[in-house]
């Protein structure tokens, strides 16, 4: 009997976890599956972000000193740098076409609307926020009623709130600098960033720094250096290797645990929780899924030729499987590269330099779901942006999603800089968290997806891309 290739076995091993969550949650044992079952998911996801941060400093050292010379590295590198942004752009402006023509805040019950709208009002008052649109419904007495029967306010503290709504905007200081960003790029204790896998930025920043260096130092010094780099870095792959055995049980697990720690003992909840976000849910899934089967195929069509999208997608399988199962592109990574390398024909000198940073770096998905969340978020609390506001929207989730780290639910933590680069309340990301994990499932799969388009773009450029029709993903992994 054919083999089953990998993915199949990691989508059944998700599909059997839901079933058995569905199950647990209807005869009462979904502490058992959190207690028991659940916790293999976070050992598999521990697993890989173990392989990922030695991997990601060995594969860009390795990479970065087998380019050779310093001017393809540098020209490599803009284009990295360059292509991820231009794919982290059109993701926000794909997103804000949507949610602006979708308006699913929109479609929220009026009434809702006008009470989060008068708690916006204020909650802008007492942070000293200037009201955004500049409109101050807690001047109509209709609404001052209404804000007397749900806020715990006073009314002359209410009649405060109706008459400052032109407040200097008195947002806190930060005590960072604009350029604190960059400042937080360059480690000043190499193992406190090894300790912190959060840091993938510092982490890059001293593995290309080593890697340049080793290009000027003698031959006959950097080449041992370079061997044992290369050496370390196929023990890791192997260690992915014999990971990946087990990764559909691991699966199972984790979704087991996702959906019973959403549902409990009342799958009806997860009705609930998808009845009152579903609109905005299925806006940013409506956008994901377009990256994944529009945008990137397009991009592949135009740049990549000799790569067919279904070569590609079968190629991606596992690490598209693998995103949707951990929510985690670092923990996907060193999956990502294999079937890169492996499937796509990518020379290695170019996947360990381009994916590493595409993972911590390049997430278009989380930039388009931060860019969705914002806009929804200030439908339903009777807020419109101006152009420019969204435009602001634009800059600061591409720098929340740089910001991300590679790890489940940080776009949504990311979220508040967005919503407070626009004078709204970071405390709404609760509102939208219910859903979170299943959205960023779909998320991970398109950051895990763009970091492959676009290193296929740069391999091609750079010639260093020999497709072949894409093997059997299984033999990616196979032990021998
Ligand atoms: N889960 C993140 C990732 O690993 C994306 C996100 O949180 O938005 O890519």
């Amino acid at each position: 009997m054919k083999k089953l290739a990998l993915h199949w076995k990691i989508i059944i091993g998700m599909l059997l976890g839901v079933i058995w969550a569905l199950l647990s949650s209807s005869m009462g044992w979904s502490a058992f599956t959190i207690n028991w079952i659940d916790p293999f998911g976070t050992i598999f996801i521990n697993l890989l972000k173990l392989i990922a941060v030695p991997l990601v400093l060995f594969s860009i050292i390795g990479g970065v000193a087998n380019i050779g010379d310093p001017s393809t590295l540098g020209r490599m590198g803009g284009k990295t740098l360059g292509i991820y942004l231009l794919t982290t752009v059109m993701a926000i402006s794909l997103g804000l076409l949507l949610v602006n023509t979708f308006q699913p805040g929109k479609l929220i019950d009026e009434q809702s609307r006008i009470d989060n709208r008068i708690s916006y009002e204020i909650w802008a008052n007492s942070e000293g926020y200037q009201i955004k649109d500049g409109v101050n419904y807690l001047q109509d007495p209709k609404f001052f009623q209404r804000a007397q029967e749900i806020s715990d306010l006073s009314k002359s503290e209410l009649r405060e709130a109706a008459v400052s709504d032109k407040l200097e905007s008195v947002k806190k200081q930060k005590e960072t600098t604009p350029l604190q960003p960059l400042v937080d790029i360059v480690p000043s204790n190499f193992f406190h960033s090894l300790s912190n896998n959060g840091l993938m930025l510092q982490i890059i920043f001293f593995a290309v720094f080593f890697g340049v260096c080793l290009l000027f130092v003698p031959a006959d010094k950097a080449k041992p250096v370079l061997n044992l780099v290369d050496g370390i870095n196929e023990v890791f792959l192997k260690m992915v290797d014999i990971v990946m055995q087990a990764a559909p049980f691991f699966v199972f697990a984790l979704l087991a645990g996702v959906v019973s720690k959403m549902a409990g003992d009342d799958i009806g909840k997860v009705v609930e929780i998808f009845k009152g976000l579903g609109w905005y849910s299925l806006t940013v899934l409506i956008g994901l899924l377009l990256m994944i089967f529009v945008v990137y195929p397009i991009i592949l069509k135009v740049f990549v030729k000799k790569i067919p999208y279904k070569g590609f997608f079968k190629a991606m399988s596992p690490a598209q499987t693998l995103a949707f199962s951990t929510s985690s592109s670092a923990a996907t990574l060193p999956v990502t590269m294999e079937c890169v390398e492996q499937n796509l024909g990518v020379n290695k000198k170019i996947s360990s330099f381009v994916l590493p940073i595409g993972a911590t770096v390049n997430m278009d998905g989380t930039s388009m779901y931060q860019a969705i969340a914002v806009i929804f978020l200030a439908q339903m609390h009777m807020i419109d942006l101006t152009l420019g506001q969204q435009v602001t929207v634009v800059l600061t989730a591409t720098l929340a999603s740089i910001g991300s780290a590679a790890v489940p639910s940080a776009g949504l933590v990311m979220l508040i800089i967005v919503l407070d680069s626009v004078g709204l309340n970071p405390a709404w990301i609760a509102i939208i968290f219910p859903v979170d994990r299943i959205l960023d499932m779909f998320r991970t799969v398109v950051n895990v997806t763009g970091d492959a388009t676009v290193c296929s773009i740069i391999a091609d450029g750079e010639n260093m891309l020999d497709y072949e029709d894409a093997k059997n993903p299984t033999e990616t992994f196979d032990l021998d």
